[in-house]
């Protein structure tokens, strides 16, 4: 078993931990995942049990930004309000970051600011912690490439190691045990009418983390033992799905997939159940617009809400079907 500081040494093995940059501002998207990261094999890495695959958003992520101070706490502002020292997430933020500093080290004054619903199945750890290790690149002037970068990125919180790059990104799980084979590796398909609607059904912070739900699932879910074959089906059809550009074959196993990740939370002990009233509703909706033949596909992370997959021919369908609706369109055209 390794622990998080030998992996970073490994990584920045020759390189500075001298702050060399006083101020900086980076920016990483959020990703929503086709094919899902659903327990672990190693929870101090955050190895997973099985690889999964990604879309990242594009404009919604975190941009952080930081500044050297000269004084004696670090400090923290997240979406504009001051972040107190006790809070979980100021603890687990500076957690991450003094992995990679000495005490003696100048403190850090940090903007986060997230253009996705913090807390709320919206993958906001994956880009906040993608974020942090560019912002450390930048404060370091390590020139770290994007897969050392996501190898960091994951020590943080798994998801964030999808997180380094636009487009659809695979999870390589990786077989060794130190997790340096672990990490994202982008995607060649590009999909520029691709879409995702997201659907707020609750902006709560969820009640239970999936850090915690992944590892009662692992433990207790008799369906548990099926699930890394279910990804292995579920990720081969949505890549050659993908090389053919087969919407209707990415949404199905994309859906299939979600689903078969909630149903073996369903079956752990104490059950853990995400979705609520609004949501199962939603999931209804579009079952029945299928079968009118509309190409409209759901995936659900840990929390109640849903994300639309659909083409943009159907973007005017989306919005009157579902007005509060946010579309996000992965591959801008700029
Ligand atoms: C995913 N989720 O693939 C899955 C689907 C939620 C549901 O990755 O403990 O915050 O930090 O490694 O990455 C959320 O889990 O967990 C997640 P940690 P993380 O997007």
């Amino acid at each position: 078993m390794y622990n998080k500081e030998q992996i970073i040494a490994e990584i920045l093995s020759g390189k500075s931990t001298d702050v060399q940059q006083e101020k900086g501002a980076v920016y990483a998207p959020a990703n929503i995942a086709l094919c899902k990261y659903w327990g672990k094999r190693d929870s101090i890495l955050n190895l997973p049990m099985t690889p999964s695959l990604s879309i990242s958003l594009a404009q919604k992520g975190s941009h952080f930004a930081f500044e050297v101070v000269n004084e004696k706490t670090d400090r923290l502002h997240l979406n504009g309000q001051a972040v107190e020292e006790q809070h979980d997430f100021y603890h687990r933020l500076f957690s991450f970051i003094n992995l990679f500093r000495s005490h003696a080290q100048p403190r850090l004054n940090i903007h986060i600011t997230s253009t996705i619903p913090i807390a709320a199945g919206l993958a906001s750890s994956a880009s906040g912690f993608a974020s942090v290790v560019k912002g450390l690149n930048e404060l370091y002037r390590w020139q770290l490439n994007c897969s050392e970068l996501s190898i960091l990125a994951r020590l943080g919180s798994g998801s964030a190691c999808r997180s380094l790059w636009d487009g659809f990104v695979e999870w390589q799980y990786g077989s060794r045990d130190d997790g340096m084979d672990s990490l994202g590796v982008p995607l060649d398909y590009k999909w520029p009418q691709f879409r995702i609607g997201l659907l707020l059904a609750s902006s709560n912070k969820k009640s239970i983390s999936s850090r915690e739900a992944m590892a009662i699932t692992k433990q207790t879910s008799p369906f548990y033992t099926l699930w890394p074959q279910q990804v292995a089906t579920d990720l081969m059809g949505i890549k050659s799905a993908l090389a053919e550009k087969d919407f209707a074959a990415v949404g199905q196993a994309s859906e299939r997939n979600a689903l078969a990740m909630h149903a073996t939370m369903l079956t752990a002990t104490p059950a853990i159940a995400y979705s609520n009233a609004q949501t199962t509703a939603w999931m209804h909706q579009v079952w029945h617009l299928r079968e009118d033949n509309m190409a409209v596909y759901f995936t659900q992370d840990a929390g109640p809400n849903l994300k639309l997959l659909f083409l943009e021919e159907s973007t005017e369908d989306i919005l009157q079907l579902f007005p509060e609706v946010e579309i996000i369109a992965p591959f801008p055209s700029r």
